[in-house]
């Protein structure tokens, strides 16, 4: 959509200007285009950095509307976040290709990349290899029953590490450490701290977080982008201390004077 806007090459530069981000992860199967037009809205207004569009079931395929819906309301930047190969549309910006590393699935290692590889290039969006990590957030993710894998459990940090260093090692672009959607505790701070001082990679968590405060203590752990769903659809106006939280690590020397 956005011609010259490379998401990657803009993350990787966020990072190292010690700028954080915050997507705002909504599921085109669930939001009532009403309430998903509202959310769009407000976050332009407090300018999100980035939309995470995806869901683990796609009962009709509602992801060209929704982002319509974005482009309407906003510039913000709409990133495929997919639950399947259902989910590729090429007016997005651009498309995570999740590995599934947590997991010893071959189907989400190779296998689904396999049958997605030709749509994918014809679709034309800039694709982002990404190590996606499920680590226990207290309840059975859907993810994980769906993918038929195991997470990673929360105090291993060691083995969170291991594995984005696997992933880094391996050529991934994006470590990505999801608690799963609606998860009971998120992403631990100290896995994050651990794995953000082993990787170079930008490092985006996800899952559970409900709080300015729970955001703020993400971000200070290492976390270069958090993603927000759930609450959101529960209480949009929470977006405002969200990226309050966000703000206040805006790096010195790139505010105006
Ligand atoms: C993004 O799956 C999460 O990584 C979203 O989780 O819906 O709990 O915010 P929540």
């Amino acid at each position: 959509m956005y011609p010259d806007l490379n998401i990657l090459s803009d993350l990787d530069q966020r990072k190292r200007a010690g700028r954080k981000s915050l997507a705002v992860l909504i599921d085109p199967d669930s939001q009532k285009s009403q309430k998903a037009e509202e959310l769009i809205s407000l976050a332009a207004e407090v300018q999100v950095d980035y939309f995470f569009l995806g869901g683990s079931l796609v009962s009709e395929d509602r992801m060209g509307a929704l982002i319509a819906l974005i482009r309407k309301h906003s510039n913000i930047p709409a990133v495929i976040f997919p639950g399947s190969a259902y989910q590729i549309h090429p007016s997005a910006d651009a498309f995570l290709l999740l590995s599934l590393a947590s997991g010893r699935n071959p189907d989400y290692l190779i296998g689904r990349h396999v049958e997605a590889a030709p749509l994918l290039r014809t679709s034309g969006l800039e694709i982002i290899p990404t190590a996606y990590i499920l680590v226990d957030g207290g309840r059975q993710s859907s993810t994980a029953y769906l993918t038929q894998t195991q997470v990673l459990p929360s105090d291993r940090e060691d083995l969170a590490a291991a594995t984005a260093l696997a992933c880094q090692q391996l050529g991934m672009r994006l470590i990505y450490l999801e608690a799963g959607s609606g998860a009971v505790h998120p992403v631990p701070e100290k896995m994050t701290t651990v794995v953000g001082k082993t990787v170079r990679l930008p490092l985006v968590v996800g899952g559970g977080i409900r709080s300015g405060d729970r955001a703020y203590g993400l971000f200070q752990a290492g976390a270069d982008l958090l993603v927000v769903g759930n609450a959101l659809e529960n209480d949009p106006q929470l977006l405002r201390e969200l990226v309050q939280s966000r703000d206040s690590f805006y790096p010195e020397t790139l505010r105006s004077s």
